[in-house]
This record gives C-alpha cells, structure tokens and sequence, in this order.
C-alpha cells in the first residue's frame, strides 16, 4: 500500500487531482483534457459498473431504429469512443473519438471536474446512469476480481474501505454521482438511475429516446425492451465481453454481465457495514436532493 495515495502499491493506477485514474490515462492526460468537443456530441457518463454497457446498447438501439444487426456490427466497447482510455499501442479514446463522424455519440466514467472543458463550452448533451451505491460497489468488487487490469480487490472488508474511501478506479462514488447530479440543472443533462430502467425500461427507453431528438413507435421501443434485457444481453457476444480475451478479463472468476439485479448487496453487506455506509452517505450526500432505490 501507498502510505501517500492509500492506493495499492501497483503501478495500475496513478492519480489525477486525487482521482485514482488508470496510470495509462494518466500517462495521456494533456490529450485528453484538450479534446475538442463538437455541439452535437452525445456524451454517456457513468460511473464504473452503473450500467454503462446497457445504457451503449439501448442508445445504439435507438440510433439504429431498432436495427438488431446494425447493432452487432461491433462489439460494444467499440460503439462509443472512451475518451479516457488509453492503452498504447492500440489508438487512444481521442483519436477513436476523432476519427468518428458526428454526430459522435462517446463515452466517460469521469467525474465533472475532470472532463475536458470543451463539452462544457460547447454545451453537448450529457446522458448519465447512477445506480446506487450498495449495488456498486458489489458488482465493482467482482469486476476487480476478473478484470486482470485492475488491483486485486482483496477482502471484501478491504475491499468496503477502499470503494467508500474512493480509492478505486475513476475515484469516490459518492463524488461521481452528486458531481453529475449538482450540474444537471446548468447544462443538457438527462440524469436516470439503473433501478428504473430496472423497474420500467420501455418509460425509461423512451426518455432517451426523447433526449435524442428520435421518435420511434411503440413496437420498436418494445423491442429494444426485449433486446436489452439482461438474459438478451448476457447472451449476445457483442456486449458480453466474452469476445476480451481471459487473460483480461476472467470471465471464469465472475461473468462480466454477473447477476444484473437491484438489492444484490443484501447477500453482500453486514449488518456493521451497512450502518457505517449510510453514515457515510449522510455526510457526503447531505443536501443533496439525489433518491436512491435500494430494492425493488
Ligand atoms: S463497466 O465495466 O463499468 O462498463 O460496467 P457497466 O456496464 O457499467 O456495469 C456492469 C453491470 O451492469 C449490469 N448489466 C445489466 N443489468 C441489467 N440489465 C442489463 N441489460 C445489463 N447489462 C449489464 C452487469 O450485469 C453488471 O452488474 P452486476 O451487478 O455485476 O451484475
């Protein structure tokens, strides 16, 4: 352990302004923050494991108008430019992102104050998916168990201290979500939460699809109803990862599309830990008008 950073002693993961980043990412900051935004980009925004990969396939879907195999003509990781990414020597997630033509739908897991000033400048459309935090940080400590890119998670008592502590991957949950949820009202934000898409995916379905400026009939939002479930999703080879090879990602370890529920952490949390989360929640939530749903 770094005594300095509290971060594992593992050269994975370097911070930026306190924000744990991937060393690569941080290796490539200058390009990143100079991204050029463009008016009508489409930025999807979430935090690690809120999500991510259903919200790229239910807009892809819309985009495509419901097209399942204009949909499969890449594998999800490929759709949208990760801006942050980088890992030489494939292309960096800017030059993915400049080589694509508008209007570029892209992704982020960053937080506001590390995304590159032009998409606030050039006032583009921000679509953000928070799942709460319990859930989170379950599904993330599988995802550091199989992911050979990360630091081993350890315990999952070490494990608890280091996601509410925000010393993981792309930083502080809490940070994340009330940065995103501060903003919204200032700039072009969609903000909706992964236990509604959950609850009711054709009402949130729809939402995107207003967001986006597209209109499409109640068959094919049914459809990508169906073509986004988690069964469907599971299934599918372009958004199951089971295309990354092992030594990446060890799908043996724990599956990339895992269980896909609301209330996981229930199996999960003690009695202790989840006291201890909610007073966290309370102090660095406090005020903040954001309503998580732990069950359905
Ligand atoms: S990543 O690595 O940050 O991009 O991961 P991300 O895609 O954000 O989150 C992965 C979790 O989302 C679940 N998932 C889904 N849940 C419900 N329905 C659908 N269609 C779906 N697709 C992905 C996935 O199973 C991970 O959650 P857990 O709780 O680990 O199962």
């Amino acid at each position: 352990m770094d005594l300095t950073t509290g971060l594992e002693s593992s050269s994975l993961l370097r911070e930026v302004e306190g924000v744990p980043l991937f060393a690569a990412t941080a290796d490539n900051w200058s390009q990143i923050q100079n991204f050029e935004a463009k008016p009508d980009d489409l930025l999807i925004c979430t935090y690690p494991k809120s999500g991510t990969t259903w919200i790229q396939e239910i807009v892809d879907m819309i985009e495509q108008n419901g097209d399942v195999n204009k949909c499969q003509r890449a594998v999800i990781q490929q759709r949208h430019p990760f801006i942050e990414w980088a890992r030489p020597p494939q292309p960096s997630g800017v030059k993915n992102a400049e080589a694509m033509p508008s209007p570029r739908i892209l992704r982020t897991h960053l937080p506001t104050q590390l995304l590159p000033l032009s998409f606030w400048k050039k006032d583009c459309k921000f679509l953000y998916v928070a799942r709460n935090g319990k859930d989170c940080m379950v599904s993330y400590y599988y995802f550091q168990k199989m992911n050979q890119m990360l630091p081993d998670p350890g315990t999952w008592e070490e494990y608890f201290e280091k996601f509410t502590k925000g010393k993981v991957n792309w930083g502080s949950w809490y940070d994340h979500v009330k940065g995103w949820w501060e903003i919204k009202e200032r700039y072009k934000v969609l903000f909706i939460f992964y236990e509604d898409i959950k609850k009711d995916p054709k009402n949130e379905i729809r939402k995107v699809m207003q967001f986006m400026g597209k209109n499409l009939d109640e068959t094919v939002l049914d459809k990508i109803v169906h073509e986004t479930s988690f069964e469907k999703m599971k299934e599918n080879p372009m958004t199951n990862r089971s295309t990354v090879p092992k030594s990446i990602l060890d799908q043996s370890i724990s599956p990339f599309m895992r269980k896909g529920t609301v209330g996981d952490w229930k199996n999960h949390f003690t009695v202790a830990q989840n006291e201890k989360f909610d007073e966290i929640y309370r102090e660095k939530m406090g005020g903040t008008s954001i309503n998580f749903c732990m069950e359905l």
